[in-house]
């Protein structure tokens, strides 16, 4: 322990020898102190969990020092810093990913193996902090771990709930949903921070009064329901440097205020229930990913969190800047991840006005300069619209605030623009409709000095779109893109270990220095006609498949066999992302299949001829409310149910649903691909970074010209992708040609209709909204144009896969497939979320990073 790295308060520098990440000896000491005082156990009697327990406090204190010391360091420099606001971050596990990031997997490893141990299974130990939906919150973790490896200072601000996304069971082919309770043992990367508590005030009403010094008017918000947020924190260690920033995530606490009218009126019972209702805003997180659902739990979850967020922020800049307001601005920038936080706007230009005593103009001039906005989205189901009603009852001075911004805003537009009535209502942050509400994008991009979309397509989309009047108040250059990224360190590094060495070694870099510039990866291309790397490469695939199989084994009893083609879709289950289009694919493949083998055709000459041999890899959560989600989930296991049972099949055809996918899920899953789908109705997905992961990971991708599959298409050169299915343009034309003229049901598609029809998967009842839906509802996803371009696009790529039969010797398979896998892997460099943060910097935050 006298190792670890202590502040010398002389110098006010630091020492840096961390012992216990680069020696056994203090490592060991460090574990076995913590099993003996922190768990109060003793090394008989320590299992997996204690020993995960004991590891990861002991790597925790020195992340802690790290931590310190940059937050230490940041205040010094004083520089600007950005915070970024997300009701979501979807961290997984931290263990490893802190490991790789200090740099202290060997020397934990080999501890850990002396002492009884084997590292794999001690992490396996850890829940997933699964804070999050689905890709907007893993963004957001992969951001924070950018922010902080390459060196700026970024915070990230959230909530800490107790339950984070349901964990899914399969029963009976149905999707069960149950709670996350996933801080059952103590979270050992969180530090409580108890002492810091702010005050959140929700309903209530407002008055006027007069300031005693300048006898101007004032508002006072009086008389309401309070609820105290008490920090937790969670340091954020960045790769191969120091610099480990916070994310800083909030609990909702009951105050002692203890309501006394109800306790003299014998009430207990009441009062006590009314504390104990206070800790419910941050119990759950909401399990709808592209959906919003207006609860008002869910909009005293956003207000609590951007209000605490927001004091902490003034507080913090009042320590160094006093009320020197004027450089607010300059100190502070605040990325709002969606419209989630979007009453940050409102809450900032209250405290300013309100508490601080600002002047309006003076203060909008403030808040505007520190807001951009992040849209995520063009589908109308995501857009939220909270009704005038629950907003003013729960926030009454914020919904005057907002009632004034929006009155600025409109003078203005009719300054610009006289006389345009129809301009005014659509780009009002009212909606006078049945119910009256508030656009939160409007009111977000009102107050925003930036609104980007998340990859180029996207960002051209909402330009003539979703915020087309907005272009034409505010000029294009409000609007610009940041594609997404992902993080090579967790994404890479440590969902694949061997292809990340291998590349180590073949750019002569034992320091892993390409995972922060991932551009170099470019130099992998040299390689692409040595046979030898070929193999090797193909070789990990293999490996990695093997244990994809593992796991299908251990969570759905079902053997697949790795030398086939691993066809994966993992992601959300939403309509937009077409995993029906997936499945009915797979059903007409099976139905060929059984054809061909009546018609007396054998396996072999199918195999040769036809269908290779695949496995068709399902997972992903259905929101809890979503029936057609659920009933797309039950049709793929209840496909699989006949397929998997059908002995005339054996392993030409497999299809499976791995429950429960989460990031730990998909650490094991992505690298195990050979193919994955990408299918979104073009036009739909705003970026998508799956499709990213599985690109680095050498898995060649099936998609539409949607989201990022553009730029990854441009990047990786469209011979090592399969692009199929109508363009975004022509999405408007198609969909207004069914319902007038009616859906075209192919050959092909109407065959598979009949067989689900005719009941082999079970009640087609069950299944009938999905395929009506299709035929006679307008066919909104437009399944019934892309299905044969779908069908089509796997002929060609079966041709490509070869007929590999797990041999590396297989020079076919070897020259087209794997050639391609590390040609998109050497062109992937640019999706570093690094590379994101570094936009955002630059183009809209305009921080630089410290100086180490
Ligand atoms: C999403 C988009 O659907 C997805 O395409 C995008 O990659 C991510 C991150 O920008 O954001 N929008 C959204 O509401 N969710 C997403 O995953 N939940």
């Amino acid at each position: 322990y006298s190792q670890l790295k202590v502040l010398d308060s002389n110098k006010g520098t630091t020492q840096t020898n961390q012992g216990v990440l680069t020696s056994k000896d203090a490592f060991e000491e460090s574990f076995v102190r913590h099993v003996e005082t922190t768990l109060a156990r003793n090394m008989y009697n320590c299992d997996n969990l204690a020993a995960y327990q004991a590891t990861s406090n002991t790597i925790r204190d020195a992340l802690l020092i790290d931590w310190a010391n940059t937050q230490q360091k940041q205040t010094i420099q004083d520089g600007k810093r950005v915070y970024y606001l997300s009701l979501e971050f979807l961290m997984g596990r931290a263990m490893d990913n802190a490991l790789i990031n200090l740099n202290s997997r060997d020397n934990t490893k080999s501890s850990l193996t002396e002492l009884g141990f084997n590292l794999e299974d001690v992490l396996e130990q850890e829940p997933d902090a699964a804070l999050g939906n689905g890709g907007l919150g893993r963004l957001a973790a992969c951001f924070v771990d950018s922010l902080s490896s390459k060196n700026y200072s970024g915070w990230g601000y959230g909530l800490n709930y107790q339950y984070g996304i349901f964990k899914q069971k399969i029963v009976d082919g149905y999707q069960i949903e149950t709670p996350d309770y996933w801080l059952k043992y103590s979270n050992p990367w969180e530090i409580m921070r108890n002492e810091i508590q702010i005050p959140v005030d929700f309903y209530g009403y407002v008055y006027e009064d007069h300031d005693p010094n300048t006898g101007k008017a004032k508002k006072i918000w009086a008389g309401g329901e309070r609820v105290l947020a008490v920090a937790a924190d969670f340091p954020i260690p960045g790769f191969n440097t120091d610099n480990t920033n916070n994310l800083r995530l909030w609990n909702a606490k009951p105050t002692n205020e203890f309501d006394f009218t109800k306790f003299n009126a014998g009430d207990y019972q009441q009062s006590v229930a009314a504390q104990q209702r206070a800790e419910s805003i941050t119990s759950v997180l909401y399990p709808n990913d592209n959906f919003e659902s207006g609860k008002e739990l869910r909009l005293k979850q956003q207000y609590f969190w951007v209000s605490a967020s927001l004091h902490d922020i003034v507080r913090r800049f009042k320590k160094n800047h006093k009320n020197n307001w004027n450089k607010f601005a300059d100190q502070i920038a605040i990325q709002l991840n969606d419209t989630h936080p979007t009453l940050a706007i409102v809450e900032l230009q209250r405290i300013f006005v309100d508490l601080e005593g600002l002047e309006w103009d003076k203060a909008w001039e403030i808040v505007t300069k520190v807001f951009a906005y992040t849209n995520h989205t063009v589908m109308s189901e995501a857009l939220e619209k909270w009704p005038v009603d629950l907003l003013g009852r729960l926030l009454p001075r914020h919904l005057e605030i907002i009632y004034d911004i929006n009155f600025n805003f409109l003078s203005d537009v009719e300054k610009k623009f006289p006389g345009d009535r129809d301009l005014l209502g659509r780009v009002s942050v009212i909606e006078e409709n049945h119910p009256k509400s508030v656009r939160m994008a409007s009111l977000a991009i009102v107050g925003s000095h930036k609104v980007n979309g998340v990859a180029e397509l996207h960002s051209e989309l909402i330009k003539t779109t979703i915020f087309k009047d907005f272009v034409k108040v505010f000029g294009k250059d409000k609007f610009t893109n940041v594609t997404n990224g992902i993080t090579p360190r967790r994404w890479l590094r440590q969902a694949n270990p061997k292809l990340a060495a291998l590349i180590a070694e073949k750019l002569n870099d034992p320091n892993y220095e390409y995972l922060t510039n991932l551009g170099s990866l470019k130099k992998l291309e040299q390689f692409v006609n040595d046979d030898e790397f070929l193999k090797r490469w193909d070789s990990i695939k293999f490996d990695n498949k093997v244990k994809l199989a593992n796991l299908i084994k251990e969570t759905t009893n079902i053997e697949v066999d790795p030398t086939v083609l691993f066809d994966v879709q993992v992601k959300r289950i939403h309509e937009y992302k077409r995993q029906q289009l997936n499945i009915f694919a797979v059903i007409y493949r099976y139905l060929r299949i059984k054809e061909l083998l009546s018609q007396g055709v054998s396996v072999e000459e199918i195999k040769l001829k036809h269908y290779i041999s695949k496995a068709s890899i399902f997972g992903g959560k259905a929101a809890p409310g979503y029936y057609m989600a659920k009933t797309i989930i039950h049709l793929i296991n209840k496909v699989g149910d006949v397929v998997n049972n059908d002995p005339e099949i054996g392993n030409l055809l497999k299809v499976v649903f791995v429950p429960d996918y989460n990031v730990s899920k998909a650490e094991i899953i992505t690298p195990g691909s050979d193919l994955s789908n990408h299918i979104s109705t073009a036009g739909t997905e705003a970026s998508g970074t799956s499709n990213m992961k599985f690109a680095l990971n050498g898995g060649l991708i099936i998609g539409t010209v949607d989201g990022a599959n553009v730029e990854i298409t441009r990047e990786i050169g469209e011979e090592n992708i399969f692009l199929f299915g109508n363009l975004a343009e022509s999405v408007e034309e198609l969909r207004h040609k069914h319902i007038f003229e009616g859906v075209h049901i192919s050959e092909t598609l109407a065959k598979v209709f009949s067989a689900i029809e005719s009941g082999i998967f079970g009640n087609p009842d069950e299944y009938r909204a999905l395929i009506d839906g299709i035929r006679y509802h307008g066919d909104y996803y437009l399944v019934s144009d892309d299905f044969d371009l779908f069908l089509q696009a796997h002929t060609k790529l079966e041709k490509v896969f070869g007929h590999h039969g797990g041999d590396a010797n297989d020079t076919d398979h070897l020259h087209k497939w794997v050639k391609k896998s590390v040609l998109s892997v050497a062109n992937m460099g640019f999706f570093s979320s690094d590379r994101c943060i570094d936009e955002y910097a630059e183009d809209i935050w305009n921080i630089e990073p410290l100086s180490q």
